[in-house]
């Protein structure tokens, strides 16, 4: 079996994101091809390079990684939208990508649905990962950012390739990354790498059962 991981660079005027370096970390468990891709915070670019990476690879699941904060648990994504969305929710704002764009409402895919639900296992993901005393909780929005977009390619992907499975994991920010004086949520590196290598071994081990 072939899964394909996949983390984002630092964006947004950091420079690390905890993504990459759990993809950095992560064990391939026995008898799996695990391929690795660290992609660019950029939407045109993600959905050429994941296009590329399936046909080439053919893995049978993908497990796309990438950071949200403001909650203090690995966040396991049900739902990509198909929408590319730069502006913070009180209209204000713009964060463009990696790249310099910056969309609004545009869909990633033209006549694309909707909405896709990760074809992963969400439920047995959460439940595994929280029994190892790794706060994990289901998801139901992954954003309007890179992160959804990947997501979004990703699934839409999976009904061209059918035996291809996806999903999407959020982790928060590290100890490191919040803001001086600020409350907020975060969650120890050691607790994200064991949460994501705890998710890798599930996918391995459930077609082998
Ligand atoms: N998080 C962003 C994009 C890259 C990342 O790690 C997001 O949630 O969309």
């Amino acid at each position: 079996m072939k899964i394909l991981l996949t983390a984002f660079e630092p964006f947004n005027g950091r420079d690390i994101n905890p993504s990459q370096m759990i993809l950095e970390r992560i064990k391939a468990p026995e008898d799996i091809d695990l391929v690795k891709r660290v992609l660019p915070v950029e939407f045109d670019a993600t959905t050429q390079i994941l296009e590329e990476l399936v046909e080439k690879e053919r893995p049978d699941i993908i497990l796309s990684l990438g950071q949200a904060g403001n909650v203090p648990n690995i966040a396991v994504e049900r739902v990509a939208i198909n929408m590319d969305n730069c502006r913070s929710s009180d209209g204000i704002k713009e964060l463009p990508d990696s790249a310099g764009v910056t969309y609004v409402d545009r869909p990633i895919i033209k006549d694309g649905p909707d909405a896709y639900f990760a074809t992963l296992p969400v439920w047995d993901i959460v439940k595994a990962v929280n029994k190892e005393d790794v706060l994990c909780r289901a998801s139901y929005s992954a954003g309007t950012y890179v992160c959804n977009h990947v997501m979004y390619v990703c699934c839409h992907l999976a009904t061209q390739y059918k035996n291809m499975r996806t999903g999407f994991v959020h982790v928060p920010f590290l100890p490191e990354q919040m803001p001086k004086g600020m409350p907020g949520f975060c969650m120890e590196f050691s607790d994200m790498l064991k949460g994501v290598q705890i998710i890798i071994d599930y996918l391995a081990g459930e077609k082998n059962d």
